[in-house]
C-alpha cells in the first residue's frame, strides 16, 4: 500500500509551513471567544475585523499498522486586551497519550495543567523541546515580538477535548504589564 512507503515533507523553519500537507486549520479570535479573559477586547476586535491568531499545518503520516501525526503551529504576534495570543489549549481524549512540542521559532511559554490542579510552565526559546506527558492540558502563547513556530508530534489516537479549558481556562495567564510578559491568576478561579 501507498501509505506503508516512507515519506518526507520539506518544513520552512522561518515560516511553519512545509509541503506537501493534509490540511491547514486557521484559528480567529471569534474562534477563541471563551479562552480570552478581556470580553469586551474580544468583542471589539471581531468587530474590526477578527484578526488571524495561529494556524496548523498538519499531516497523520498514517499507515495500516499505526500514525504518527505531525502538527505544526504559528501564532502571531499579538494580543486581546492585555493578554497575549495564544493556542486555544486543550487535553487528550486518550488517557494514555503524551506528545512532544519543539518551538523553532519565537519566544512565549508552554502552559500545562493537571486535572488535580498542578500547573507548570515552561520559557521557550528556539530549540526547545518539551515533553507534554498523559493528562496534562496544553497550551502554548507567543509573548514575543514575531510569529512563534513550533513542531508537535503525537498519535491521532489522543484525540482533543477543549471544553475543561473553555469553562476553565489555565490556572495563569500571560498578560503584558510595564511593557514586560506577566503571570496573573486566571479570574475564573
Ligand atoms: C499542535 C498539536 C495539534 C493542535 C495544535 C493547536 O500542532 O498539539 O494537535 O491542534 O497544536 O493547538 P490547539 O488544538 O490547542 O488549538
Ligand atoms: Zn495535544
Amino acid at each position: 500500500k501507498k501509505e506503508d512507503y516512507p515519506i518526507s515533507v520539506q518544513f520552512d523553519f522561518n515560516t511553519g509551513v512545509f509541503e506537501p500537507q493534509e490540511k491547514s486549520v486557521e484559528r480567529k479570535v471569534s474562534d477563541m471567544v471563551k479562552m480570552f479573559h478581556d470580553k469586551t477586547a474580544v468583542e471589539s476586535m471581531i468587530k474590526a475585523g477578527d484578526p488571524l491568531v495561529y494556524e496548523i499545518f498538519y499531516y497523520g503520516f498514517k499507515t495500516s499498522a499505526s500514525d504518527m501525526a505531525l502538527g505544526t503551529t504559528r501564532i502571531q504576534p499579538g494580543k486581546v486586551g492585555d493578554e497575549y495570543y495564544m493556542t486555544k489549549g486543550h487535553f487528550h481524549e486518550a488517557f494514555d497519550q503524551p506528545e512532544i512540542y519543539f518551538c523553532v521559532k519565537g519566544e512565549g511559554y508552554l502552559l500545562m495543567e493537571t486535572r488535580e490542579g498542578e500547573f507548570q510552565a515552561e520559557k521557550w526559546t528556539p530549540g526547545t523541546i518539551s515533553h507534554i506527558p498523559p493528562m496534562w492540558a496544553h497550551r502554548v502563547v507567543n509573548t514575543g515580538k514575531e510569529p512563534l513556530v513550533f513542531v508537535a508530534t503525537y498519535h491521532l489516537a489522543a484525540g482533543h477535548t477543549y471544553t475543561e479549558v473553555e469553562e476553565k481556562g489555565f490556572l495563569k495567564c500571560l498578560v503584558e504589564k510595564d511593557g514586560k510578559a506577566t503571570f496573573v491568576l486566571n479570574d475564573k478561579r
